[in-house]
Protein backbone atom coordinates (compact mmCIF):
# COMPACT_ATOMS: atom_id res chain seq x y z
CA UNK A 1 0.00 0.00 0.00
CA UNK A 2 1.08 3.08 -0.55
CA UNK A 3 0.80 5.04 2.56
CA UNK A 4 1.83 8.57 1.57
CA UNK A 5 -0.63 8.37 -1.20
CA UNK A 6 -3.30 7.70 0.62
CA UNK A 7 -2.69 9.78 3.67
CA UNK A 8 -1.72 13.04 1.22
CA UNK A 9 -4.90 12.75 -0.53
CA UNK A 10 -7.04 12.47 3.02
CA UNK A 11 -6.02 14.79 4.17
CA UNK A 12 -6.23 17.20 0.75
CA UNK A 13 -9.38 16.51 0.73
CA UNK A 14 -10.93 16.76 4.08
CA UNK A 15 -9.05 20.23 4.67
CA UNK A 16 -11.18 23.20 4.50
CA UNK A 17 -9.61 24.19 1.23
CA UNK A 18 -9.21 20.92 -0.33
CA UNK A 19 -5.85 20.76 -2.15
CA UNK A 20 -4.17 17.73 -4.16
CA UNK A 21 -0.77 17.78 -4.81
CA UNK A 22 0.19 17.68 -9.31
CA UNK A 23 3.25 15.31 -8.09
CA UNK A 24 0.46 12.93 -8.46
CA UNK A 25 -0.14 13.64 -11.82
CA UNK A 26 2.36 11.16 -13.14
CA UNK A 27 1.19 8.17 -12.86
CA UNK A 28 1.16 5.99 -16.54
CA UNK A 29 -1.96 7.74 -18.01
CA UNK A 30 -0.59 10.95 -16.43
CA UNK A 31 2.80 11.08 -17.75
CA UNK A 32 1.39 10.08 -21.46
CA UNK A 33 -0.89 13.17 -21.22
CA UNK A 34 1.87 14.84 -19.79
CA UNK A 35 3.86 14.31 -23.06
CA UNK A 36 0.61 15.75 -25.31
CA UNK A 37 0.73 18.88 -23.20
CA UNK A 38 4.92 19.10 -23.70
CA UNK A 39 3.76 19.10 -27.97
CA UNK A 40 0.56 21.50 -27.83
CA UNK A 41 1.99 25.00 -29.82
CA UNK A 42 0.88 26.89 -26.81
CA UNK A 43 2.78 25.25 -24.16
CA UNK A 44 5.89 26.84 -25.18
CA UNK A 45 8.15 25.80 -22.39
CA UNK A 46 9.45 22.66 -24.09
CA UNK A 47 10.39 24.27 -27.46
CA UNK A 48 12.37 27.36 -25.55
CA UNK A 49 14.36 25.25 -23.49
CA UNK A 50 14.85 22.65 -26.49
CA UNK A 51 16.44 25.97 -28.18
CA UNK A 52 18.41 26.60 -25.56
CA UNK A 53 20.16 23.59 -25.32
CA UNK A 54 20.48 22.71 -29.24
CA UNK A 55 21.43 25.89 -29.78
CA UNK A 56 24.21 26.61 -27.30
CA UNK A 57 24.91 23.14 -25.60
CA UNK A 58 28.94 24.75 -26.50
CA UNK A 59 28.71 27.48 -24.46
CA UNK A 60 26.83 25.72 -21.83
CA UNK A 61 29.65 22.90 -21.70
CA UNK A 62 32.39 25.57 -21.70
CA UNK A 63 30.81 27.24 -18.99
CA UNK A 64 31.72 24.08 -16.74
CA UNK A 65 35.53 24.13 -16.91
CA UNK A 66 35.33 20.71 -16.33
CA UNK A 67 38.88 18.76 -17.92
CA UNK A 68 37.98 15.20 -16.69
CA UNK A 69 35.43 12.70 -17.38
CA UNK A 70 32.19 14.17 -15.65
CA UNK A 71 28.66 13.04 -14.36
CA UNK A 72 25.73 14.62 -16.17
CA UNK A 73 23.39 13.38 -12.81
CA UNK A 74 19.43 14.26 -14.31
CA UNK A 75 16.71 14.53 -11.54
CA UNK A 76 13.17 13.98 -13.43
CA UNK A 77 14.67 13.09 -16.70
CA UNK A 78 11.49 12.16 -18.38
CA UNK A 79 11.89 11.18 -21.82
CA UNK A 80 15.43 13.41 -21.85
CA UNK A 81 14.09 14.81 -25.20
CA UNK A 82 15.99 17.91 -24.33
CA UNK A 83 18.67 16.74 -22.83
CA UNK A 84 19.36 14.56 -25.72
CA UNK A 85 20.60 17.80 -27.75
CA UNK A 86 23.45 18.62 -24.43
CA UNK A 87 24.17 14.49 -24.81
CA UNK A 88 24.81 14.42 -29.07
CA UNK A 89 27.03 17.47 -28.38
CA UNK A 90 29.19 15.95 -26.11
CA UNK A 91 29.59 12.40 -27.70
CA UNK A 92 30.32 14.75 -31.17
CA UNK A 93 33.00 16.61 -29.60
CA UNK A 94 34.54 13.64 -28.17
CA UNK A 95 34.30 14.83 -24.33
CA UNK A 96 34.19 11.95 -21.58
CA UNK A 97 31.13 11.62 -19.70
CA UNK A 98 28.35 9.43 -17.78
CA UNK A 99 25.06 10.08 -18.05
CA UNK A 100 22.82 9.40 -14.96
CA UNK A 101 19.29 9.92 -15.12
CA UNK A 102 16.93 9.75 -12.07
CA UNK A 103 13.55 9.06 -12.39
CA UNK A 104 10.64 7.53 -9.83
CA UNK A 105 8.89 6.36 -12.80
CA UNK A 106 10.72 3.14 -13.78
CA UNK A 107 8.60 3.23 -16.88
CA UNK A 108 9.81 7.07 -18.10
CA UNK A 109 13.78 5.11 -17.40
CA UNK A 110 13.45 1.98 -19.36
CA UNK A 111 12.22 4.12 -22.48
CA UNK A 112 14.96 6.93 -22.26
CA UNK A 113 17.66 4.24 -21.48
CA UNK A 114 16.23 2.60 -25.00
CA UNK A 115 15.98 6.23 -26.69
CA UNK A 116 19.54 6.44 -25.96
CA UNK A 117 21.13 3.01 -27.19
CA UNK A 118 19.52 3.49 -30.28
CA UNK A 119 20.19 7.37 -30.78
CA UNK A 120 23.49 7.58 -28.93
CA UNK A 121 24.88 3.89 -28.50
CA UNK A 122 28.31 5.30 -27.15
CA UNK A 123 27.03 7.59 -24.31
CA UNK A 124 27.81 5.87 -21.04
CA UNK A 125 24.33 5.89 -19.33
CA UNK A 126 23.89 4.66 -15.31
CA UNK A 127 20.31 4.97 -15.24
CA UNK A 128 18.78 5.05 -11.51
CA UNK A 129 15.35 4.49 -10.50
CA UNK A 130 14.16 6.66 -7.27
CA UNK A 131 14.14 9.06 -4.72
CA UNK A 132 15.97 12.17 -5.38
CA UNK A 133 17.81 12.35 -2.07
CA UNK A 134 18.61 8.52 -1.81
CA UNK A 135 20.53 9.06 -5.33
CA UNK A 136 21.91 12.24 -4.79
CA UNK A 137 24.07 10.37 -1.25
CA UNK A 138 24.79 7.84 -2.87
CA UNK A 139 26.67 9.68 -5.54
CA UNK A 140 28.34 12.40 -3.54
CA UNK A 141 30.55 9.32 -2.62
CA UNK A 142 31.76 9.81 -6.22
CA UNK A 143 34.56 11.99 -6.63
CA UNK A 144 33.93 12.96 -10.33
CA UNK A 145 33.05 16.28 -10.96
CA UNK A 146 28.95 16.68 -11.66
CA UNK A 147 26.71 18.71 -13.28
CA UNK A 148 23.15 18.42 -11.83
CA UNK A 149 20.31 19.09 -14.29
CA UNK A 150 16.94 20.07 -12.96
CA UNK A 151 15.12 20.91 -16.21
CA UNK A 152 11.70 21.43 -17.52
CA UNK A 153 10.64 24.27 -15.04
CA UNK A 154 9.92 21.75 -12.41
CA UNK A 155 10.97 24.07 -9.83
CA UNK A 156 7.98 25.79 -10.83
CA UNK A 157 5.78 23.46 -9.37
CA UNK A 158 7.47 23.70 -5.38
CA UNK A 159 6.48 26.62 -3.14
CA UNK A 160 8.80 29.11 -2.33
CA UNK A 161 9.80 27.25 0.77
CA UNK A 162 9.75 23.83 -0.93
CA UNK A 163 11.66 25.14 -3.44
CA UNK A 164 14.08 26.61 -1.17
CA UNK A 165 14.31 23.76 0.84
CA UNK A 166 15.12 21.28 -2.55
CA UNK A 167 17.69 23.49 -3.73
CA UNK A 168 19.76 23.48 -0.62
CA UNK A 169 19.53 19.79 -0.33
CA UNK A 170 21.01 19.80 -3.49
CA UNK A 171 23.56 22.29 -2.35
CA UNK A 172 24.55 20.16 0.87
CA UNK A 173 24.84 17.19 -1.43
CA UNK A 174 27.23 18.91 -4.27
CA UNK A 175 31.06 18.64 -4.08
CA UNK A 176 32.64 22.30 -4.30
CA UNK A 177 33.28 22.22 -8.08
CA UNK A 178 29.89 20.74 -8.76
CA UNK A 179 27.55 23.19 -10.89
CA UNK A 180 23.67 23.18 -11.24
CA UNK A 181 21.81 23.72 -14.32
CA UNK A 182 18.02 24.35 -13.80
CA UNK A 183 15.62 25.02 -15.93
CA UNK A 184 13.08 28.02 -15.45
CA UNK A 185 10.16 29.74 -16.83
CA UNK A 186 10.07 33.21 -17.12
CA UNK A 187 7.56 36.18 -16.77
CA UNK A 188 6.23 37.11 -20.06
CA UNK A 189 3.16 38.35 -21.57
CA UNK A 190 0.03 37.33 -19.33
CA UNK A 191 -1.47 35.77 -22.04
CA UNK A 192 1.22 33.68 -23.70
CA UNK A 193 1.28 32.28 -20.13
CA UNK A 194 -2.35 32.03 -19.65
CA UNK A 195 -2.87 29.85 -23.35
CA UNK A 196 0.14 27.58 -22.14
CA UNK A 197 -2.37 25.95 -19.24
CA UNK A 198 -5.45 26.85 -20.27
CA UNK A 199 -5.50 25.29 -23.70
CA UNK A 200 -8.30 25.05 -25.78
CA UNK A 201 -8.11 21.38 -27.02
CA UNK A 202 -8.07 20.51 -22.89
CA UNK A 203 -5.82 18.55 -22.64
CA UNK A 204 -4.60 20.54 -19.35
CA UNK A 205 -8.07 19.80 -18.38
CA UNK A 206 -7.72 15.84 -18.91
CA UNK A 207 -4.02 16.23 -17.54
CA UNK A 208 -6.04 17.53 -14.02
CA UNK A 209 -8.99 15.25 -14.21
CA UNK A 210 -6.67 11.82 -14.70
CA UNK A 211 -5.70 12.55 -11.22
CA UNK A 212 -9.38 11.66 -10.02
CA UNK A 213 -9.41 8.58 -12.00
CA UNK A 214 -6.10 7.46 -10.03
CA UNK A 215 -7.77 8.20 -6.82
CA UNK A 216 -10.70 6.10 -8.26
CA UNK A 217 -8.81 3.15 -9.09
CA UNK A 218 -6.22 3.57 -6.05
CA UNK A 219 -8.64 4.16 -3.55
CA UNK A 220 -11.56 3.10 -4.58
CA UNK A 221 -13.45 6.05 -5.33
CA UNK A 222 -16.39 6.76 -7.12
CA UNK A 223 -15.38 10.41 -8.73
CA UNK A 224 -17.92 11.08 -11.51
CA UNK A 225 -15.37 12.73 -13.66
CA UNK A 226 -18.22 14.72 -16.19
CA UNK A 227 -19.60 16.34 -12.51
CA UNK A 228 -16.13 18.33 -12.40
CA UNK A 229 -14.27 20.83 -14.58
CA UNK A 230 -10.97 22.32 -15.01
CA UNK A 231 -9.91 26.24 -14.05
CA UNK A 232 -7.00 28.29 -13.84
CA UNK A 233 -5.52 31.40 -13.86
CA UNK A 234 -2.26 33.54 -13.60
CA UNK A 235 -1.37 36.04 -11.50
CA UNK A 236 1.26 38.36 -13.43
CA UNK A 237 1.97 40.59 -10.10
CA UNK A 238 3.51 37.28 -8.25
CA UNK A 239 4.43 34.89 -11.51
CA UNK A 240 2.02 32.28 -10.19
CA UNK A 241 -0.15 30.04 -12.40
CA UNK A 242 -2.95 28.25 -10.05
CA UNK A 243 -5.18 25.32 -11.42
CA UNK A 244 -8.27 23.97 -9.88
CA UNK A 245 -10.83 21.73 -10.18
CA UNK A 246 -14.29 22.69 -9.83
CA UNK A 247 -16.91 20.66 -8.74
CA UNK A 248 -19.68 21.35 -10.89
CA UNK A 249 -22.66 20.42 -8.38
CA UNK A 250 -23.32 19.95 -4.50
CA UNK A 251 -22.08 16.34 -4.51
CA UNK A 252 -20.41 13.62 -2.33
CA UNK A 253 -17.65 11.41 -3.23
CA UNK A 254 -17.04 8.23 -1.31
CA UNK A 255 -13.77 6.68 -1.03
CA UNK A 256 -14.24 3.07 0.00
CA UNK A 257 -10.21 1.93 0.29
CA UNK A 258 -10.15 4.71 3.33
CA UNK A 259 -14.39 4.55 3.94
CA UNK A 260 -14.24 7.91 4.18
CA UNK A 261 -17.53 10.01 2.24
CA UNK A 262 -16.36 13.78 1.01
CA UNK A 263 -19.27 16.24 0.15
CA UNK A 264 -18.15 19.16 -2.05
CA UNK A 265 -20.09 22.27 -2.90
CA UNK A 266 -21.30 23.73 -5.89
CA UNK A 267 -18.56 25.33 -7.53
CA UNK A 268 -16.09 24.26 -4.97
CA UNK A 269 -12.38 24.21 -5.67
CA UNK A 270 -9.60 21.40 -5.58
CA UNK A 271 -6.13 23.27 -5.81
CA UNK A 272 -3.96 21.16 -7.52
CA UNK A 273 -1.34 23.10 -9.14
CA UNK A 274 1.77 25.62 -8.95
CA UNK A 275 3.35 26.63 -11.95
CA UNK A 276 5.46 29.14 -10.74
CA UNK A 277 6.97 31.92 -12.77
CA UNK A 278 10.34 34.44 -11.90
CA UNK A 279 12.34 37.19 -13.09
CA UNK A 280 16.02 37.24 -13.37
CA UNK A 281 15.84 39.00 -10.15
CA UNK A 282 13.92 36.27 -8.52
CA UNK A 283 16.50 33.82 -9.73
CA UNK A 284 19.45 35.99 -8.35
CA UNK A 285 17.67 36.02 -4.99
CA UNK A 286 16.52 32.27 -4.88
CA UNK A 287 20.32 30.94 -5.83
CA UNK A 288 21.72 33.65 -2.98
CA UNK A 289 19.46 32.41 -0.24
CA UNK A 290 19.98 28.55 -0.93
CA UNK A 291 23.85 28.82 -1.05
CA UNK A 292 24.53 29.41 -5.27
CA UNK A 293 25.71 32.28 -7.41
CA UNK A 294 24.60 32.55 -10.51
CA UNK A 295 27.11 32.16 -13.32
CA UNK A 296 25.26 32.75 -16.36
CA UNK A 297 21.33 32.56 -17.61
CA UNK A 298 21.47 30.65 -20.95
CA UNK A 299 18.09 32.22 -22.43
CA UNK A 300 16.05 31.45 -25.62
CA UNK A 301 15.96 33.78 -28.03
CA UNK A 302 12.26 34.77 -26.94
CA UNK A 303 13.84 35.26 -23.81
CA UNK A 304 10.80 33.04 -22.32
CA UNK A 305 12.99 30.85 -20.82
CA UNK A 306 16.51 30.37 -19.17
CA UNK A 307 18.62 27.39 -17.62
CA UNK A 308 20.28 28.82 -15.07
CA UNK A 309 23.75 27.68 -14.00
CA UNK A 310 24.49 27.80 -10.71
CA UNK A 311 27.67 26.92 -8.93
CA UNK A 312 28.42 26.72 -5.20
C1 LIG B 1 6.09 19.57 -15.03
N1 LIG B 1 5.75 20.98 -14.90
C2 LIG B 1 6.91 21.83 -15.00
C3 LIG B 1 4.63 21.41 -15.77
C4 LIG B 1 4.36 22.93 -15.57
O1 LIG B 1 4.46 23.65 -16.56
O2 LIG B 1 4.08 23.34 -14.45
C5 LIG B 1 3.37 20.63 -15.52
C6 LIG B 1 2.17 21.17 -16.26
N2 LIG B 1 1.03 21.50 -15.72
C7 LIG B 1 0.20 21.93 -16.64
N3 LIG B 1 0.83 21.95 -17.80
C8 LIG B 1 2.07 21.47 -17.59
Amino acid sequence: MDYTFDKDILDGLTAPKKHLSSKYFYDDAGSRIFQEIMHMQSYYLTDSEFEILSLQAKQIVDALEFNVPFNIIEFGAGDGFKTFKLLEYLEENNIAFHYIPIDISKEAIDMLTEKLKERLPNVSIKPKIGDYFKMLKELKQDTTPSLLLFLGSNIGNYSYDEATELLQLFNNNMKPKDKLLIGIDLKKNPITIHNAYFDKDGITKRFNLNLLLRINRELEADFKIDDFDFYCHYNPTNGEVKSYIVSLKKQQVYLKKLDKMISFSQNELIWTELSKKYNLIDIEDLATKTGYSVATNFLDCKHYFTDSLWVK
